[in-house]
């Protein structure tokens, strides 16, 4: 449902005055007549001029040096959000720059609208060469949740509706949108144009679960002698964070969270299951998945991972996401926060309690992992390692629970998932669904713009390779985010050698002692050299402190750490290389 705009002052005097308007402003008209107040983009033919009038009519236009990253930006602020990231681009490879961030968009279930201009159909279809010539529309299908172009200025208002829509009912995703470069400048009676646009009315409405399911996921839960609920990002994304809790509670269910549903509740709840996780997905015999998919980072619901046969229960909003790796035996088919919501109403007192000899089994777990990490952790090696880097870094975010987390890398990304706790929801941004790298700089500055306070993004070397430039970026707004490099002079580590003795590096070899701290001085950031914790805690409690543009390189060990970090499994051959 959607309401057609009774004609505005505006409107009224266009028709006094005979005003015509045109594709630029109908455009900018329509995203804010939706709320969208920011553009993540990177300006060039067709869309210079729309970014320009997006800023003059009072929108934020963050220009990037990289459209990627300009996506990731519009991804991770729809993810905050719950209203689509915009990101602007220009056609071909601008557009295609931008895909990879519109796939891992969708991929990740994050909310986005990719708009990019594009060039003419006519000369398009015939491939007859245009300038940045390609069929955008096609190239975006399969990795967007939905695709739209609009052709004539009056259906502009349509196609922004479309696409909010697509991109954030049911399971959100990436949404793209192809705007010829014709349509921009197609002019249209201002009067036409205003009563064309449409303001899109409950875009996402509430999906509430049959009766029947959700009777069976109690049922099934009633039954459980080793209950556990597993909550994932989804769960983070639906803003459901009372219902959630007063789930977990009520219960008195352990649980675990994924990466980014860390802080959803704080880790330091008693509930939390983080630090025994092997025992209790292996020993679990129900399993409540909300907002979570059985795919590789939960080893497919399968093996040895998960032990015996269990049952489980699975809260999700998209039906086909049901028995896509293992049997479900309850699931409860809606939006987490009504889903969430009617299984409390089944929970009374009378609900049966985790028995005790499980949860004293997982507090027993929990004791004896904590005790075993707090050693590592004391440790104060020379250099400095992932761990000891790690506690440093734990220790002043602690004071800080507010700061958002971007994290990427390999062994980066898993010691600090583990050793960095969360404290609020949706504060942990990191490499996700797809594992990949490049997220970082893009989500730091999505994440600091949206929420308009401090980052600290911890990073592999080689991860902040991938968005470095973007360093200019943060200090041309002035944003205060503060990346801390994991400098160990390589990909994963520094050590490898060329087996040949030849001129040419190992291939995971970076220039050895690099100085990533210098590169944000460039730009009249402000730098800092750290080799030991105490260096480390410093230089980040002063970066905090400062709100400003901030970098640390921190020197790590190059030896410290694993190839692949935790996921050795998936890369078997060059584990037997080693041998
Ligand atoms: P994680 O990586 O943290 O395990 P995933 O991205 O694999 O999480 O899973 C997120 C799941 O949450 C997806 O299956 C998606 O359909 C679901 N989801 C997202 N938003 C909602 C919502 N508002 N209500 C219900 N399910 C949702
Ligand atoms: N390219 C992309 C886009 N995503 C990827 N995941 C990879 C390449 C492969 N890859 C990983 O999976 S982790 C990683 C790469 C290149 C970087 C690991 O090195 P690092 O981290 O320096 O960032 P650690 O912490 O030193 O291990």
């Amino acid at each position: 449902m959607a309401d057609v705009l009774e004609i505005t002052p505006q409107a009224a005097e266009a028709v006094e005055t005979q005003q015509t308007t045109d594709g630029f402003h109908l455009v900018i008209d329509a995203l804010k007549l939706n709320d969208i107040d920011t553009i993540f983009g990177l300006v060039g033919i067709p869309i210079t001029d729309l970014a320009r009038l997006a800023q003059a009519e009072g929108m934020r236009f963050i220009g990037f040096r990289h459209e990627q990253h300009a996506g990731n930006a519009a991804a991770i602020a729809g993810y905050m959000t719950k209203k689509p990231g915009i990101c602007l681009t220009v056609s071909a490879p601008g557009f295609l720059n931008g895909l990879t961030a519109l796939a891992n968009a969708t991929t990740n279930c994050f909310p986005m609208i990719l708009i990019s201009g594009s060039s003419e159909r006519e000369i398009v279809d015939l491939q007859q060469g245009d300038y940045e010539e390609m069929d955008q529309l096609n190239a975006a299908k399969p990795y967007a949740k939905a695709a739209y172009r609009v052709l004539h200025a009056e259906d502009i208002g349509i196609g922004v509706a479309r696409a909010i829509r697509a991109a954030v009912s049911g399971r959100p995703g990436g949404v793209y949108l192809d705007l010829p470069a014709k349509l921009l400048a197609q002019t249209i009676d201002a009067v036409k144009a205003q009563q064309s646009l449409i303001r899109v009315i409950d875009a996402a409405p509430a999906q509430f679960p049959g009766p029947e399911s959700v009777k069976r996921a109690l049922d099934v839960l009633k039954g459980a002698k080793r209950p556990l609920i597993l909550l994932g990002k989804g769960a983070a994304y639906a803003q459901a964070d009372a219902e959630i809790r007063a789930l977990v509670e009520k219960t008195g269910i352990p649980y675990l969270p994924m990466s980014m549903a860390k802080g959803l509740l704080p880790d330091t709840h008693a509930q939390s299951a983080s630090a025994a996780r092997s025992f209790v997905l292996a020993e679990a015999d129900v399993v409540l998945l909300i907002g979570a998919r059985l795919n590789w980072l939960l080893s497919h619901g399968k093996g040895k991972t998960w032990g015996a046969p269990k049952k489980f229960i699975q809260v999700d909003i998209s039906p086909t996401e049901i028995d896509s790796n293992v049997a479900i035996a309850a699931p409860v088919i809606g939006d987490i926060g009504s889903c969430v919501t009617a299984l409390l109403g089944g929970i009374d007192a009378n609900f049966p309690k985790p028995p005790a000899e499980w949860t004293n089994a997982i507090t027993e777990r929990k004791n004896k992992n904590l005790a075993k990490m707090a050693a590592t952790l004391d440790k104060n090696p020379s250099p400095m390692n992932f761990h000891s880097a790690l506690r440093a870094i734990r220790d002043v975010l602690k004071e800080r629970p507010d700061i958002n987390v971007v994290n990427e890398g390999a062994n980066t990304l898993d010691y600090a998932r583990s050793i960095i706790d969360m404290y609020q929801p949706r504060k942990r941004f990191d490499s996700g669904t797809w594992g990949i790298m490049g997220i970082g700089m893009g989500f730091a500055i999505g994440a600091a713009v949206t929420s308009g306070t401090q980052v600290v993004a911890i990073e592999g070397d080689s991860a902040f390779g991938f968005s470095g430039m973007e360093l200019e970026t943060i200090c041309r707004y002035d944003l205060p985010v503060c990346t801390i490099v994991f400098n160990n002079n390589g990909v994963y580590r520094g050590t490898d050698v060329n087996p040949t003795g030849g001129k040419d590096v190992a291939p995971t070899v970076f220039v050895k002692n690099a100085r990533y701290d210098k590169m944000i001085e460039a730009f009249g950031g402000i730098g800092y050299h750290a080799t030991t914790p105490e260096e480390l805690t410093k230089a980040l409690q002063e970066a905090i402190a400062s709100g400003k543009p901030t970098l640390i390189n921190a020197v790590i060990d190059e030896a410290a750490g694993t190839e692949s970090g935790r996921l050795t499994n998936l890369n078997p051959q060059s584990a037997a290389m080693k041998k």
